[in-house]
């Protein structure tokens, strides 16, 4: 028996209690097992209201990102059709690279309410308290040669920014490479892992942390002058299982467009919600340090930058600081 099947049959009759020994004879497990699962289920948060003459009904669900809680919202043809679900995690994107070694599919996602060790880029971390906000990766098969990896951080940078504007009414900036911030405060992050060989992308695992319904001082000190939550920007409690419904939408609809359309019509997506053209910028690549103005991305996803001594240099990798805010 598992918390799916329960649940499936309490829901089935949302106002009348049923007895824990039509449970037990439905589902074909003992009545002690049924009250151990009922007592698990509690602790997940699920209201559940007992009572020894007549049984059991769900009051309340609480907003977990479990298969069972998300698959039934899913507007979806294939991202999320396979959710792997933890309560706990090191980080979503190792365990989805495993799971594609062994052939996980695309459209394959991996879910957890809290990540241990939260990546971010170089070796950074991504704070990720549990029950609060969004980790998940996505494992796509795209049949592209490896430069052109990046342009899947930029479809999905689209993607966010969009699940991020439909749900907040705010307008996202996304920052070159990998940010996402309103207010200029990052609200989202993503990390994108390739395993590939020299010509041939075997899989993309497409990592995005979303902050939704932290509060400001819930932020470690560090990171809380540059962060933000959708929660904190538009001050109502975000569905977290809504959201990630938008999120998954978003991102079958644009790698649809990236497969079909080519990195055109994502690089012209990606430049309308960034508005980096000719923004004076400090770059950090390597260990190297450059200012300047960025002059635009390139079909690879490379950072053009122009220098103060007037040359021009294409940024792989690496981190931006804005020297000026967005005219308006
Ligand atoms: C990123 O790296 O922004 C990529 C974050 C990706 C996180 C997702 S969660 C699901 C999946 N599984 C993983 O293990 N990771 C992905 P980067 O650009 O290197 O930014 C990291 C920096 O952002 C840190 O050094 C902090 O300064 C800041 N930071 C850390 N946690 C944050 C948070 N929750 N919100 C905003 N900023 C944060």
């Amino acid at each position: 028996m598992t918390d799916e099947e329960i649940l499936q049959l309490l829901r089935e009759s949302p106002s009348a209690f049923l007895s824990g020994e039509e449970i037990s004879h439905r589902l074909k497990v003992s009545r002690t097992a049924v009250w151990k699962r009922i007592t698990h289920l509690r602790a997940l948060g699920y209201e559940i209201e007992a009572s020894t003459r007549s049984g059991y009904r769900l009051v309340n669900s609480p907003d977990l990102l479990a298969p069972w809680e998300v698959q039934p919202l899913l507007k979806t043809k294939k991202m999320g059709r396979k959710i792997h679900y933890f309560q706990t995690l090191d980080s979503t994107n190792s365990k989805a690279y495993q799971l594609a070694l062994n052939g996980a599919e695309e459209g394959e996602v991996v879910i957890t309410e809290s990540q241990e060790k939260g990546r971010g880029r170089l070796e950074r971390q991504w704070f990720s308290p549990p029950f609060l906000n969004l980790y998940l990766s996505v494992i796509l098969r795209p049949k592209i040669p490896p430069h052109q990896a990046s342009l899947i951080t930029l479809m999905a940078a689209v993607a966010a920014a969009d699940a991020i504007q439909k749900f907040s009414g705010f307008l996202p900036l996304i920052k070159w490479p990998n940010d996402i911030l309103l207010r200029d405060r990052k609200v989202a992050g993503l990390l994108n892992e390739i395993h590939s060989e020299t010509d041939r992308i075997h899989f993309v695992i497409l990592g995005i942390g979303v902050n939704l319904n932290m509060g400001e001082k819930m932020f470690p000190k560090e990171i809380r002058p540059m962060a933000t939550s959708l929660m904190i920007e538009t001050r109502q409690t975000i569905s977290r299982k809504a959201f990630l419904q938008s999120l998954l939408l978003q991102l079958e609809k644009w790698y649809a467009i990236f497969l079909k359309q080519g990195s055109t019509v994502i690089l012209k997506a990606w430049r309308d919600r960034a508005q980096i053209k000719g923004r004076r910028v400090k770059v950090i690549s390597f260990g190297e340090i450059w200012v300047g103005m960025a002059v635009d991305v390139d079909s690879d996803g490379a950072l053009i930058l122009e220098t103060e001594d007037g040359r021009r240099k294409r940024v792989v990798a690496g981190d931006i600081e804005y020297k000026e805010k967005v005219k308006s």
